[in-house]
């Protein structure tokens, strides 16, 4: 165990860790996976990344003696980096499904954020740190953003002081990071945090570095806006996956020709979009309702490749749900997102398939369980979860018209009428179906969805800005992050999205593919209009 460009990375096989291992490569080191308790104690570092819930992950590493081996490692003061869940199991204790025993390295109890006073859970995002202690690891970070994730947090208090050295504040200050003498954990993703992320992750391997160099930054105090690219991916008529893009989900051009456009190559632009500064990127597999995806295997190799380039988060959708292929072989929708998963993806996107399981929830009042939505959420956490919802507006005269919510619009319909009603869609919005956004929203949240990405067919591809009502209804309406998606033509449609509504994050496609507006562009316009957002 004398490579020093070896790192020993403990895995237990809960979740899906490639990202953390594709950041490790990415910074030129091996990884050597831990595979019995004697691994560990032989271990020159060690980087141990949570995934999933406290219990299980404490049942697992108890059960296979993982546990005393991490205490005695630790005790021997060896270099450690504890991520995510890795920081909360030094913990005495958590409150997850619980409360259960962690490691007992580190007073204090693990508990959930609190949602009652409307604060959005899971925290999403990109945070700033507070720097309370020198450390090496990191060093030059005070007040950068990084990226979180998660629903429970450790809390500051008299007995753990001497441990913290960082906090970060969202509805209260909770502890980001610990340090003491070898042993070291973060709250946040560094895999995830960009150029940030990766220089305290270099900082970590190879301590005599100085790590890359962190870049210049501002001052922040809460929870960044984000900005997100997204590109929808199908097959053109050659077979080729590209990037195409609609015109209220229209992606086919009205020439002649009436070709699915292409406005360039997936891997080629998530990783041009990552450079620039996107603090996340998503895939839509538009057809993959239609065909198997994991017939589309291009699709996975799209994401294997953009994740060893892209160290934001990746989120994928299409074509998630149960499928019994031709050979009568029958594949979960769980088995389909883990492939996702296993592909670099860190959260999956669901249509359709959650528009009729919600559908089925609100009339049965009856949670099965057996829904995608419910499974994938149920082993991979919420905040794994997207549900993406195709809307598009239908006027009314009057509320009583429909059952469904309305909204007063800020401009009337073609009849004068001054209400909305936002019906939702299934198949890429082929199929309207008796439900509206709203309702939608509030039922796949119950379900377990740990975010939604809000399109508006009306606006996609317009330029014309956001919807603003529909976004406002939806985003006041639940207890999660929202996307706002559709419409962005200008940086102005950005604040204006943050400002009129409580959308945690704007997505927009069409003006990043043709280069009309750089996202950091858009960056600028949100500091400069007071919106806090992660700079470079
Ligand atoms: O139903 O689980 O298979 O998922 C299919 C996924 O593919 C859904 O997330 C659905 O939104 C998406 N999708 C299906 N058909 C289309 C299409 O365009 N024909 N694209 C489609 C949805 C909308 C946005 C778009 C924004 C921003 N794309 O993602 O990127 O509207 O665009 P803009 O900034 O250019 O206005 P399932």
């Amino acid at each position: 165990s004398s490579d020093a460009n070896t790192v020993t990375l403990l895995d237990y096989g809960a979740g899906n860790v490639r990202s953390v291992r594709n950041a490790i490569r990415h910074l030129g080191f091996n990884i050597r996976d831990v595979r019995s308790p004697e691994d560990i104690l032989a271990a020159d570092r060690l980087v141990f990344p949570g995934v999933g819930a406290f219990g299980s992950a404490m049942d697992v590493i108890n059960s296979t003696g993982m546990a005393d081996a991490l205490r005695e490692y630790i005790r021997r003061d060896r270099p450690f980096l504890g991520i995510c869940l890795g920081l909360q199991l030094l913990f005495d204790s958590s409150e997850e499904n619980g409360p259960v025993s962690g490691l007992g390295v580190i007073p204090g109890v693990v508990r959930r954020f609190d949602s009652s006073e409307g604060l959005i859970v899971p925290h999403i995002g990109w945070n700033a740190l507070q720097i309370t202690k020198d450390t090496q690891l990191l060093q030059g970070a005070d007040g950068h953003h990084v990226y979180f994730v998660h629903s429970y947090h450790a809390l500051p208090s008299d007995a753990n002081r001497d441990w913290i050295s960082s906090t970060c504040n969202y509805g209260e200050s909770f502890i980001s990071s610990i340090s003491m003498g070898n042993i070291q954990a973060v709250q946040f993703h560094p895999e995830k945090s960009g150029a940030t992320g990766l220089s305290i992750f270099e900082k970590f391997l190879s301590p005599n570095s100085s790590g890359a160099k962190a870049p210049a930054h501002r001052k922040a105090s809460k929870l960044a806006k984000r900005v997100i690219a997204c590109l929808d991916v199908r097959s053109n008529d050659n077979g080729d996956l590209v990037v195409t893009k609609g015109d209220q989900y229209d992606v086919r051009d009205h020439s002649s020709s009436k070709e699915v456009r292409n406005l360039g190559k997936p891997v080629e632009l998530a990783s041009q979009y990552y450079i620039d500064g996107a603090d996340e990127v998503s895939f839509l597999n538009i057809t993959g309702f239609r065909a198997f995806p994991l017939g589309d295997l291009p699709m996975l190799e799209v994401l294997r490749c953009a994740s060893e380039k892209v160290f934001v988060p990746l989120t994928v959708g299409g074509g998630i749900r149960d499928f019994t292929d031709e050979s009568g072989r029958y594949y979960s929708s769980l088995e389909v997102a883990s492939e996702y998963f296993r592909s670099g993806a860190d959260k999956i996107s669901i249509g359709s398939d959650a528009v009729f399981a919600a559908e089925a929830y609100l009339q049965t009042g009856v949670k099965t369980g057996k829904s995608s939505l419910e499974q994938i959420s149920r082993v991979y956490g919420n905040q794994a979860v997207v549900v993406s919802i195709d809307p598009r507006r239908v006027y009314v005269k009057s509320p009583d018209e429909v059952q469904f919510k309305t909204v007063k619009v800020s401009s009337k319909g073609p009849s004068g009428e001054e209400y909305a009603w936002y019906q939702c869609t299934v198949s890429g919005g082929r199929d309207s179906r008796p439900i509206g956004a709203y309702e939608l929203a509030k039922a796949v949240e119950e379900l377990g969805a740990g975010e939604i990405l809000l399109n508006c067919i009306d606006c996609d591809g317009q330029g014309g800005g956001f919807d603003i009502d529909l976004i406002k209804m939806v985003s006041d309406a639940v207890t999660i992050p929202v996307i706002a998606s559709s419409g962005a033509g200008a940086v102005e449609h950005f604040s204006e999205v943050f400002e009129k509504t409580n959308a945690s994050a704007a997505l927009a496609a069409g003006i990043f593919h043709r280069k009309e507006v750089p996202i950091l562009a858009v960056k600028e316009h949100l500091v400069d209009a007071g919106v806090e957002v992660r700079m470079l």
